[in-house]
């Protein structure tokens, strides 16, 4: 029988050694007395850390005043009174979790806008002055309760921005969110994740000051003392995403992480370039989160219902998140009932599925394991299906190779590795080879880190009877928790989804009268793909063909990065009954587009009759030689 390396004596000798040099003066209980155990490599989770890398897939529920008015950032001054699901029902929310196979849900009790969900005592723009359940509705409470009954972690999300607060950009402000934090950290039990978004600061209603406000952030908010507070009321929160929190931000919001993604950085101030791939060697232990969300927007739009992430796209997004070393946090935002929508229940429900068909059946148990080094007799630890368990080479082996035996039959297409994280990240780059005969090796695949999980997808099934596990670099012997092999099933697909927006009027067949481009008629295919560009300013004028009564247009940016154009940051609109008399219809910002990328829906100072509509966009959002549109339609 093999030993067991004991989680709980390493994390203890690890954290009694209070350095990654020192030797451990612990041993490992094996059959022939106490081993010693190799001092760690580098940087290593703390014990929250830890557990937070086992959570592996959670969800996101952005739901709020947003929701209501069809923006992705709320200015500020929405009137509470707009916040009213018809029906609200946490428990079919935490069920699709469930059926989605996510350990979680991560909660926005407050979003930029400054609403609360809560029932808190520190502002009244919060869900006490809304018609949800006559002011005595708590969202933050009720759906905490559905997680606990569905089996789920809960987590909340809360907008250090607020562009409601009178006092925000103030010190006032500060004393204000740690209150409001330590409301959420006290009032809901467990929490696993807190999140502080990096959006910060900017124009708002301010209490109705209407105005610009800067704020130099961690100056501002003093990160380490904030999620010091999460931590003394939290013991297991992780908090997400300052330099000081426990997980950092991948670097975009299109669902993939880089390949690898080493969970250490440098202790400097991150970067989307060093956030991305990681930074192998770096002195902290700050692993990135990848999160996305399953609609073009975080919140929900009715536009939108047709541009759900099929459970193909989800699987692809699981793979280059989960399978690069990263957690993968999916956004499922419910609708105005207050229920995930059909159409991504379905997408959920068949993602979940064949993730569950997948890694039922690990073909690697069984195998008889051997290594070309080892420190008492572990090898046999990666495939006994227990997480405390794992493979330890000495120090110095650091070409050790682990080879399994298996039963012959055993066909699978993708292997899942881990390594034994409180031992650091000691490989850097490994390989599989395969076998049948033991003496004639093929390298299938190489890749650099094992991290927390790393995948190998294969192109095709294969059932060779050894696998090999073989270090090509690395900075000590390997120290493997598992090693497993499956057979990926393919999700369902779906059939092709409709819009069920009657308030959407198409641009299919509208006409450009004038542009400042050409290759305009990607704005009026329905293909997020195609975009038109143009330098700044772009302006386009559409004919629509008939007159119609439009209370504003959406605009869908290209889903595309790219460095030479980007979409536009800003809107002016006019509209026309003859095509020369033109009326100011209105101008604004187009909010967190160039993250989220989701669909925007700018309405007009009011409806008007319109047979003409002329945009202009002044300029990119970020810093390109052009702007980029993916399409453009209007809604009555
Ligand atoms: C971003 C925010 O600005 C979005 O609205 C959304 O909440 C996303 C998760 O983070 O930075």
């Amino acid at each position: 029988m093999n030993p067991s390396l004991s989680r709980r004596a390493l994390l203890a000798s690890s954290m009694a050694m209070g350095g990654a040099a020192a030797c451990s003066p612990g041993g490992i209980a094996s059959a022939g007395g106490a081993a010693p155990l190799p001092a760690p490599w580098g940087a290593v989770p703390s014990a929250r850390q830890l557990k937070w890398h086992d959570r592996r897939f959670y969800g996101f529920v952005h739901f709020s005043i947003n929701t209501f008015t069809d923006k992705e950032w709320g200015f500020g001054d929405e009137d509470p009174a707009l916040f009213n699901p018809t029906d609200f029902d946490p428990d079919q929310i935490a069920g699709v979790a469930k059926a989605a196979g996510m350990t979680g849900l991560i909660l926005t009790a407050k979003h930029h806008d400054g609403f609360c969900l809560w029932p808190t005592m520190l502002t009244e723009h919060c869900i006490r002055n809304t018609p949800y359940r006559n002011g005595k509705g708590d969202i933050v409470g009720e759906l905490g309760e559905a997680c606990r009954r569905a089996g789920l972690n809960y987590g909340l999300y809360l907008s250090p921005w607020d562009r409601n607060y009178a006092e925000y950009g103030r010190p006032a402000y500060i004393d204000y969110y740690r209150a409001t934090l330590t409301e959420l950290c006290t009032r809901y039990g467990k929490l696993f994740e807190v999140w502080f978004d990096g959006a910060n600061g900017g124009d708002g209603y301010y209490g109705g000051a209407r105005e610009t406000r800067r704020i130099d952030a961690p100056r501002y908010y003093d990160w380490p003392s904030i999620v010091k507070l999460v931590h003394e009321l939290q013991p297991d929160a992780c908090t997400f995403d300052p330099l000081g929190a426990d997980i950092r931000w991948v670097g975009n919001e299109e669902g993939h992480a880089g390949d690898p993604c080493w969970p250490t950085m440098p202790n400097i101030p991150y970067t989307q370039e060093n956030g991305y791939p990681g930074v192998r060697g770096g002195e902290l232990w700050w692993p990135a989160e990848t999160n996305v969300s399953i609609r073009p927007g975080w919140f929900y739009h009715a536009d939108e219902d047709a541009h759900v992430k099929t459970p193909a796209t989800l699987m692809e997004m699981f793979d280059r998140s989960v399978g690069h070393g990263t957690t993968f946090h999916l956004n499922i935002p419910p609708d105005r009932r207050g229920r995930i929508p059909d159409r991504d229940v379905a997408s959920l429900k068949a993602f979940g599925d064949a993730l569950r068909a997948t890694f039922a059946t690990d073909l690697a148990q069984g195998a008889v394991v051997t290594a070309s080094a080892d420190i008492g007799s572990t090898a046999g630890n990666v495939v006994d299906g227990n997480p405390d368990s794992f493979w330890c080479a000495p120090a110095d082996a650091k070409d050790a190779t682990l080879t399994l035996d298996l039963p012959p039959g055993r066909a699978f297409d993708l292997i899942e590795l881990k390594e034994w994280l409180p031992l650091g990240l000691r490989v850097t780059r490994f390989a599989i080879d395969v076998s049948d005969d033991g003496t004639t090796w093929r390298a299938i695949a190489e890749k650099a880190m094992v991290g927390p999980q790393r995948h190998v997808r294969l192109a095709a099934p294969i059932a060779p009877r050894r696998v090999r596990f073989r270090t090509v670099e690395a900075e000590a012997g390997p120290a493997l928790r598992s090693i497993g092999l499956y057979r990926s099933v393919a999700p369902a697909e779906l059939p092709p989804a409709v819009s069920n927006d009657p308030s959407l009027i198409p641009s299919r067949g509208w006409k450009v009268v004038a542009a400042s481009a050409a290759g305009n008629g990607a704005l009026m295919d329905d293909n997020a793909k195609t975009a038109w560009q143009s330098a700044a300013p772009a302006e386009v004028t559409f004919d629509l063909q008939r007159e119609e009564m439009l209370r504003g247009f959406t605009l869908t940016p290209t889903r595309h990065i790219d460095p030479e154009a980007a979409p536009p940051s800003r809107w002016i609109a006019e509209t026309s009954v003859d095509g020369k008399a033109w009326t100011a219809a209105g101008e604004g910002e187009f909010s967190n587009i160039n993250y989220a990328r989701a669909t925007q829906r700018p309405a007009f100072i009011q409806p008007r009759k319109a047979r003409y509509l002329r945009l202009r966009f002044p300029a990119p959002a970020v810093a390109a030689p052009r702007i980029a549109i993916a399409g453009i339609n209007g809604f009555r």
